[in-house]
């Protein structure tokens, strides 16, 4: 019945929960991910879009046990500022977080709609589990930001939950939305984020160098057997897919295309 949990499940007999394929969308700061992401969410209604926990990381609140005139203090504090304010002090704790708060919205599971589609129902991540390793906390890595012994428990920990629940966070595709650095760095500042203010470009360059190693290049050492094969549908990213119709047309059909044949 269904209020079996999922781990008696066995293969032979799957749940419609399993038709439903994962898809993370990846490229550089300020590519457009979550534009594009929009736009695929329009497109069909057999794909639901999972967005990324971003305002989660600005706002985390704290409860203090000082108290001013008998009430309890709640701090709010910005997750994302501090890690660029100080990378030395923050990467650690932000990767921590970021990783932790994108596990939780990722095992949430489909919408009944989704379960219930006839066509090929998809849901579609902004990033993964896995560029918030092999992306991000790799560089801060390499950069020095995050030092041996974090690294070492960072790497162990995201292990023990991909082990754990990797059948319910395991993607069937990757979508690659690629572009230059200098053009992300023109829509950073675009955008205006404001902890991104003295995000400069050198660090753009190395985040699309890491993007370049895992999704093209498949140099990234990788720790788990099927992430290795998962397809990866590479989109030029600098194209205008957001005001030139005729460039959207085209990549919606490629991704119907791309999500058919999983
Ligand atoms: P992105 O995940 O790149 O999101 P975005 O809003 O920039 O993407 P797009 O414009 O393409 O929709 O990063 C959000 C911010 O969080 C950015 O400043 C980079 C930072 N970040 C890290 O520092 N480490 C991480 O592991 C992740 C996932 C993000």
């Amino acid at each position: 019945s269904d209020s079996h949990p999922r781990f008696f499940l066995s293969s032979s007999s799957p749940k419609s929960e399993f038709r439903v394929k994962r898809v993370s969308i990846e490229g550089n700061i300020a590519v457009g991910k979550s534009t594009f992401a929009k736009l695929l969410q329009t497109a069909c209604s057999d794909w639901e879009v999972v967005a990324e926990p971003v305002s989660k990381w600005q706002n985390i609140k704290s409860g203090s046990s000082k108290e001013t005139h008998g009430s309890p203090q709640t701090t709010v504090s910005n997750l994302l500022q501090m890690m660029y304010k100080d990378p030395q002090r923050w990467s650690y704790t932000f990767q921590t977080f970021s990783c932790m708060s994108r596990f939780r919205t990722q095992l949430q599971p489909p919408p009944p709609h989704l379960l219930n589609s006839e066509g090929t129902p998809v849901q579609v991540y902004e990033r993964s589990i896995y560029s918030d390793r092999y992306i991000f906390a790799l560089n801060m890595f390499e950069l020095g930001c995050i030092n041996d012994t974090e690294w070492a428990v960072y790497q162990d920990w995201h292990s023990l939950l991909v082990e754990q629940f990797g059948h319910q966070v395991e993607l069937e595709g990757i979508i690659y939305l690629r572009a230059s650095p200098e053009k992300c760095m023109e829509r950073l500042k675009f955008r205006g984020r404001s902890e991104e203010k003295e995000v400069e470009l050198d660090y753009l360059k190395k985040l699309h160098i890491q993007h370049e190693k895992w999704l093209v290049e498949k140099s990234t050492e990788i720790h788990f057997e099927k992430l290795k094969n998962v397809p990866v549908l590479q989109l030029d990213g600098s194209a205008e897919f957001l005001t030139d119709p005729e460039v959207r047309k085209q990549f919606i059909s490629q991704v119907k295309s791309f999500f058919n044949a999983l």
